[in-house]
């Protein structure tokens, strides 16, 4: 994909994370990540601003935070194109999970295994750094990465400032939209994905998504206020070969491209 001369012939991996001693020190709690895919000339500002975020976001609770970075070839890097937005209101949780689910039908997920994705999420006792992953017919879970999930990593946006500004003609911004944006237009590539369906664990957050391979529908309220339980759930083709799903979500390198027609 390195057509134009002028890119560097290498992106460095950038992945911050936050984490609380569990109770016997080791076991340890994740309280909060991101990540960037940046020049080396980036590398420095980026890793303040990714500090600095965890700083705040993490209040003085992390006992380790964690910084890797890694060299990556941009001949490896998948240029994937973003999802088409749209959003919807309701007066309701209930009403928005009936939208999710109709949505999730469309996209091609069986009622059972959509209202099962729904369950899942909203019988959480905490919230998963992950996301569970569902036949999208049988709705049976097949991962087995119990309470951790199967996380993304290895992604961003192609260009920061076409990105914003996509977001910004449907007035949105901040990091959330921004990172789940990314993550569910990266899950959509994934060769047997069907859909998505979340919401956050932040308290104050009630927005939720669900996402298909073409749109990302942005619902609320997908939670009351101040839960502070979230979760993710990827619906996949029966028979679906879950080892190199979890390969492309947890090491492929993406980067989100904007497509205008
Ligand atoms: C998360 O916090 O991981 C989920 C964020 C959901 C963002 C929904 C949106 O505003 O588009």
């Amino acid at each position: 994909m390195n057509e134009n001369k002028s890119l560097p012939h290498y992106l460095f991996s950038i992945r911050m994370r936050a984490a609380a001693n569990g109770n016997n020190g080791n076991d340890r709690q994740h309280l909060s990540g991101c990540e960037r895919l940046v020049p080396y000339d980036q590398m420095a500002t980026v890793v303040q601003n990714l500090f600095q975020r965890i700083l705040i976001h993490t209040q003085g609770e992390a006992d380790a935070i964690n910084i890797q970075i890694d060299k990556i070839d941009r001949a490896t890097i998948h240029l994937v194109p973003a999802l088409k937005m749209d959003s919807l209101e309701f007066t309701t949780v209930d009403q928005a999970h009936s939208s999710a689910i109709a949505s999730l039908v469309e996209f091609g997920v069986s009622k059972i295994a959509a209202h099962k994705g729904i369950e899942l999420i909203k019988n959480l006792s905490a919230s998963m750094r992950g996301g569970m992953v569902l036949d999208a017919i049988t709705g049976k879970r097949i991962d087995n990465s119990g309470i951790r999930g199967v996380r993304l990593s290895h992604m961003d946006c192609e260009n920061e400032s076409a990105f914003l500004s996509f977001l910004a003609e449907s007035g949105l911004g901040g990091e959330k939209v921004r990172e789940a944006m990314i993550l569910a237009s990266k899950a959509a590539f994934t060769r047997d994905y069907v859909a998505e369906l979340c919401w956050s664990d932040d308290p104050h957050y009630i927005t939720g998504y669900v996402a298909s391979k073409k749109i990302y529908r942005r619902l609320s309220p997908m939670k009351l206020k101040d839960d502070d339980i979230g979760g993710r759930v990827f619906f996949v083709k029966p028979n679906a070969g879950l080892d190199d799903l979890i390969d492309f979500f947890e090491h492929q390198p993406v980067l989100v491209k904007v497509l205008r027609k």
